[in-house]
């Protein structure tokens, strides 16, 4: 349960390394570590902070829809990927308002500074809302998760439907060891906002139920890792659904493990918290497949988190 996630915010504490990172905030870190959540237990939404479900929720099915584009998540209000499309579209010739350089430091240590920014990304979103062609061009945030698991595009001129095919599998051949799907591309790379954290994520079954492990090759564990285990708890849940498959555990493997220096007092205050109990997920049972699925057919019940907790995310 919770535990396991505590445990690991107590382990980098106590063992982790400084080490410098891409965003030039520092962390500490320690490299591979597993967690195992069973799922029956109750869905693993954090308890001792708040954590946002509706945003796990709309960037889960923004993924399974295949749209790697921050427009649908900005219609379902959710903000959570809008730094890595700012980037690309303050570092474009178009952009001519003032010099956005560096802004995700410079937003938190100037407050000047803060102002601009939070105009300029005001005016960002809004024109990602209503011009269709601004959006095409900077929302996009290049062939991440949704590309990756929808359409691989294959060096004969194909395109792989990941989800789709493994979906597929574990209802036909439940005992295959290939129940694979990769969002790590080594060809897109390079391409993309971001590389992809989650890197690959493999079903099992066995007993009728429906286990899923990730690996992830970095997570931010403050931010990031409560939204990750949810999401991928989320995705179990639909798939064991249209599979008919009870769910069994989710199994989350790290690889660079890491607390951002400038969430260490926030993490204090998480691990003076109890745990409490995990909520329930409910979903639209009239639904048939997992492609189906809106915001409305989804929620958790039963959830009663301790206070939310601020942080600033690295970009
Ligand atoms: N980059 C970094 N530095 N950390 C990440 O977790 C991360 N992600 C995605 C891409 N790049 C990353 C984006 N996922 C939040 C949560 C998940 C994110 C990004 C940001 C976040 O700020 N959560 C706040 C609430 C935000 C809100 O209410 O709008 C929180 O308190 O949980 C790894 O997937």
């Amino acid at each position: 349960g919770e535990q396991s996630y505590l445990d690991l915010l107590k382990h980098v504490i106590e063992t982790g390394t400084k080490k410098m990172d891409r965003t030039g905030t520092g962390t500490i870190s320690v490299f591979g570590y597993q967690m195992r959540f069973n799922l029956s237990e109750g869905f693993p939404l954090l308890t001792t902070k708040r954590v946002p479900f509706r945003l796990i929720a709309s960037e889960l099915l923004w993924f399974i829809k295949g749209d790697t584009n921050i427009r649908y998540l900005l219609k379902n209000n959710n903000n959570i990927w809008n730094e890595w499309a700012f980037k690309n579209w303050v570092e474009s010739d178009e952009y001519s308002g003032p010099n956005m350089n560096d802004f995700g430091r410079r937003s938190q240590t100037d407050s000047e500074f803060n102002k601009l920014y939070e105009a300029e990304m005001e005016s960002f979103k809004n024109r990602i809302l209503e011009d269709d062609e601004f959006a095409n061009k900077y929302g996009e945030l290049g062939p991440v998760y949704g590309k990756q698991w929808r359409a691989w595009e294959t060096s004969r001129g194909e395109t792989i439907d990941q989800l789709k095919d493994v979906i597929e599998q574990i209802k036909k051949n439940p005992d295959s060891r290939r129940h694979l799907v990769v969002g790590y591309n080594p060809a897109d790379v390079n391409f993309m906002a971001l590389p992809p954290c989650h890197s690959l994520f493999q079903f099992y079954i066995a007993d009728g139920k429906l286990s899923c492990q990730l690996y992830q090759r970095s997570g931010d564990l403050f931010l990031g890792i409560p939204f990750n285990i949810a999401s991928y708890a989320l995705l179990t849940h639909l798939i064991a659904f249209e599979c008919g498959l009870e769910v069994g555990d989710f199994i989350h493997t790290i690889g660079d493990a890491h607390i951002y220096t400038n969430h260490l007092e926030q993490v204090s205050t998480q691990l003076s918290r109890e745990p409490r109990i995990f909520p329930e997920l409910k979903i639209n049972a009239s639904l048939k497949s997992v492609f189906d699925f809106e915001m409305g057919d989804i929620e958790v019940i039963g959830y009663d988190p301790h206070p939310t907790i601020k942080a600033p995310v690295a970009v």
